[in-house]
């Protein structure tokens, strides 16, 4: 855990008491601050007084007459589409609103650093898409080059939940826009952002505020190195305004679209073989097609990021090249799940979106593809542009018919994910795969996406072994 600093004997108040809010009472409590704590659900509230925090009703009036600081959970408006009334009490009593990310920055670093050869770095990734995984694959390089590295933020674990960083040692943050947005500090020694497309708009006012929410990450004096995918237009902007001039190597450019061997530095990836050219020459070069956890033009991506990352740490290009072929995925993310009778199972159960969908139809050939659930915003039909790679789509989900109607591949409605998976398997031949990538939410079915990649798993592996 790591204490937070500056709040010895004062009341902070904590909003939202799930995985990152229950990590911030802890780690306050730690560094001498008294913590007053609420959740709108009575269960979660329930569960914190049962480890001796103490809630308080923050909607009442007076409620932050003594509050030094109000720490917001991410799942919780703070501004759109307009922010939860705790929020706004406190915006109301002039006391400074911020989250356990601000808290992490401001906390991290110890006295014990002036001891230390290298002091910890704190690496940062932020985008729309392929984040998790080019965290993930940082820590598993730093990991297997012998470097320690803890790994939390919007990944799963709360980061004032980690230790303490040693001698030398790196922690790997994911920040999602709601976490970037509202943290008052921010100053990662290294800043990845991999891409943008629309998503939560919502809760940033549209496309340009749900950007702005990004950018925080770059903006407070910049981190020492900035790693930007240039393919959208936001991603070349950022990338511009930070760097002095082409030359620049504190930006490092990342592109699966085309070749960057510009006088700065820059990492690509075409055709399957990521490229690093340094000062208009060629640094490093890995061919991605023999890695099979990273499958596809976005797995691409995320392997050249965290490259860069990497090489931006002075990890040595064969060290991260060798521990890429060991990066075992992360689950329900173009997991390969099982390979029987030369037929490929891969569950992409995170694609809830038409465009992580897309994304996951382009890495792969042959496919049988079970989709379909809740359908988003916008329609899919975009889903089409992938059809030609698609031999036969299964689609599940309440709406199933509707959604097979929108597509153009032979679609058949199955509506169940057992129905589904018992028509691929006994459908698919030799060298085709059965992949699920639904293009829409699981909540007309299952409680998250990853009930519904667990259902997939267990389905085909139950039949394969019948
Ligand atoms: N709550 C209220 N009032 C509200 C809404 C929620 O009191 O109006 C309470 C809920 O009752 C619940 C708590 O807030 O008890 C939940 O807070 P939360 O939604 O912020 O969830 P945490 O468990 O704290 O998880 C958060 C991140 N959740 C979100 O951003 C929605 C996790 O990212 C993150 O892993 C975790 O902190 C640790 O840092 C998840 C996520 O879905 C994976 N992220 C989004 C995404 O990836 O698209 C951004």
């Amino acid at each position: 855990m790591i204490p937070v600093k500056g709040f010895a004997g004062q009341k902070v108040a904590v909003l939202g008491l799930g995985r990152s809010g229950l990590a911030t009472a802890r780690a306050l409590h730690a560094g001498g601050a008294e913590p007053v704590c609420w959740d709108d659900n009575p269960a979660a509230r329930d569960t914190a007084e049962g480890e001796g925090f103490s809630c308080a009703d923050l909607r009442k009036h007076g409620a932050f007459d003594d509050i030094a600081s109000l720490i917001v959970s991410p799942g919780i408006p703070h501004l759109y589409p307009e922010p939860n009334p705790v929020v706004a009490a406190a915006l109301d009593a002039g006391v400074p609103v911020d989250n356990d990310i601000g808290l992490f920055f401001r906390s991290f670093a110890g006295a014990e650093w002036n001891g230390y050869d290298t002091p910890p770095r704190v690496i940062a990734v932020t985008g729309s898409n392929g984040k998790s995984t080019t965290a993930a694959l940082i820590h598993h390089v730093l990991t297997e080059a012998g470097r320690e590295a803890q790994l939390a933020g919007n990944i799963g674990r709360g980061v004032l939940d980690i230790d303490p960083g040693g001698d030398g040692s790196v922690v790997v943050l994911e920040l999602s826009s709601y976490q970037t947005e509202l943290a008052r500090a921010l100053t990662p020694d290294v800043a990845v952002f991999t891409n943008l497309s629309p998503d939560h708009l919502d809760r940033h006012g549209g496309m340009g505020g749900y950007f702005a929410a990004k950018r925080r990450l770059f903006s407070e004096g910049g981190p020492d190195r900035a790693i930007i995918g240039v393919d959208e237009t936001e991603g070349a902007f950022l990338a511009g305004q930070l760097a002095e001039g082409p030359s620049d190597d504190r930006v490092i450019r990342i592109s699966v679209a085309r070749k960057l061997t510009g006088p700065g530095w820059q990492v690509f990836a075409r055709k399957g073989f990521l490229s690093e050219y340094r000062k208009g020459r060629q640094a490093g070069s890995i061919d991605l097609r023999a890695i099979k956890g990273l499958p596809g033009a976005h797995n691409h991506q995320n392997a050249c990021a965290a490259y860069a990352a990497c090489r931006s740490l002075g990890l040595a290009p064969r060290v991260i090249e060798d521990a890429l072929h060991s990066y075992p995925g992360l689950p329900h993310r173009s997991q390969i799940i099982a390979e029987a009778d030369g037929v490929t199972y891969v569950n992409d159960s995170k694609a809830t979106n038409v465009d992580s969908a897309l994304k996951a139809l382009m890495a792969f050939k042959k496919i049988r593809w079970i989709c379909g659930g809740l359908e988003k915003e916008g329609g899919i039909s975009a889903l089409n542009m992938a059809a030609g790679e698609v031999i036969k789509a299964y689609v599940i989900g309440r709406e199933a018919a509707g959604f097979a109607m929108q597509l153009e591949a032979d679609a058949q409605v199955c509506t169940t994910m057992s129905e589904a998976v018992a028509q691929a398997m006994a459908d698919a031949r030799p060298g085709e795969t059965v992949l699920l990538a639904p293009a829409a939410a699981s909540f007309d079915q299952y409680d998250n996406f990853e009930q519904r990649g667990e259902d997939f798993a267990t389905q085909v592996k139950r039949r394969l072994t019948e």
